[in-house]
């Protein structure tokens, strides 16, 4: 289905997708133009996105859109890296979609693709994302801050945490019958966690919707943490007074943190975090802590040991 958008923004705002990457800087949170994404678009089902350009970017050579869509880890679709984008496109029912929110808050509700999508509400930003498996990529993605999302169902005092659920339909999702984790999959943040701007909710990358492999149509972005917090296809967001328990961790406690910070000094038991590959590159990068977003993130740990808590 294509589904088109009524760009709120004037015609001198409409720019191109390169020039407008090649003008990457690593700029202030708020600091956003308006534009509108306009090539045409490749799948029939692809819609194009109006967003809000550059709130936050990194300025690094982007992931071609090739290997994003083609190296995934959607293990609702299979464990191996090639297997989503052979099997989600075609069998992942991305409309209609909408998400319940509920739990510790004044107003529980839905919020449905279709609300969350209005251009002015959308931003474009370039993200590291980098995967626990020592692989990274840089993605321009495009989705709404989650603090946006989660303000309007007024979360009460007693709303501590935030719990993430994404879809298990075993006819959709032929993963779902090898016990590989406990479905459906869940992440956790901390509310701060969750309000930050960094935290984004996408619903799309280079400008177009998600691709089923990377979880359309509404999907987790968390920077500054390993790629798994990034939950894909998400069907329920609850408030919870006490942490949530996050599938990553159930299966393995002494490899997945709940906190799962990018942390070169904090090795994974199997393998070193203090080099990354990214993808389309050889050589090996040093990774950052904080997967490069320190700045903005490492004051929410503050008088925490992130040795103990990963
Ligand atoms: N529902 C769900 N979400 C998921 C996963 C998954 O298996 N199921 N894999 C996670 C992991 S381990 C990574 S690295 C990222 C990968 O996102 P990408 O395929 O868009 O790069 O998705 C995360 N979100
Ligand atoms: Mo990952």
């Amino acid at each position: 289905m294509l589904i088109r958008f009524v760009p709120v923004l004037r015609e001198s705002e409409v720019t191109d997708r390169r020039l407008h990457v090649d003008r990457r800087r690593f700029l202030a949170l708020g600091a956003a133009a308006a534009a509108v994404a306009t090539w045409p678009v490749g799948r029939a089902w692809a819609a194009p996105l109006g967003y809000a350009k550059g709130v936050v970017t990194l300025d690094e050579k982007l992931t071609p859109r090739e290997a994003v869509t083609t190296y995934n880890n959607y293990y609702e679709f299979g464990t191996d890296k090639e297997d989503p984008a052979r099997t989600a496109p075609g069998r992942l029912k991305v409309r209609p979609w909408s998400v319940a929110v509920e739990g510790e808050c004044a107003k529980p509700g839905t919020v449905a693709y279709e609300d969350l999508i209005r251009p002015h509400r959308l931003e474009e930003r370039i993200y590291r994302l980098r995967c626990v498996e020592a692989w990274s990529m840089v993605i321009p993605w495009v989705g709404v801050p989650l603090a946006e999302v989660l303000r309007r169902f007024e979360p009460t005092s007693k709303a501590k945490y935030v719990e993430f659920t994404s879809l298990a339909d075993r006819e959709q999702m032929p993963g779902l019958r090898i016990p590989v984790l406990d479905w459906p999959y869940t992440e956790g943040l901390r509310m701060d966690e969750a309000m930050h701007p960094l935290t984004l909710l996408a619903v799309g990358l280079y400008g177009e919707e998600l691709e089923p492999q990377n979880g359309a149509p509404i999907r987790l972005v968390v920077p500054w943490k390993y790629g798994f917090k990034s939950i894909k296809s998400v069907v329920r967001i609850r408030f919870t007074e006490s942490q949530p328990a996050t599938a990553w961790n159930k299966a393995n406690p002494r490899e997945y943190g709940f906190y799962s910070n990018v942390n070169p000094a904090v090795d994974h038991p199997r393998w070193s975090q203090a080099k990354e590959r990214r993808i389309g590159e050889f050589r090996r990068r040093d990774t950052l802590p904080f997967n490069g977003y320190a700045d903005q993130v490492a004051g929410l740990y503050t008088g925490m040991d992130l040795k103990a808590q990963f």
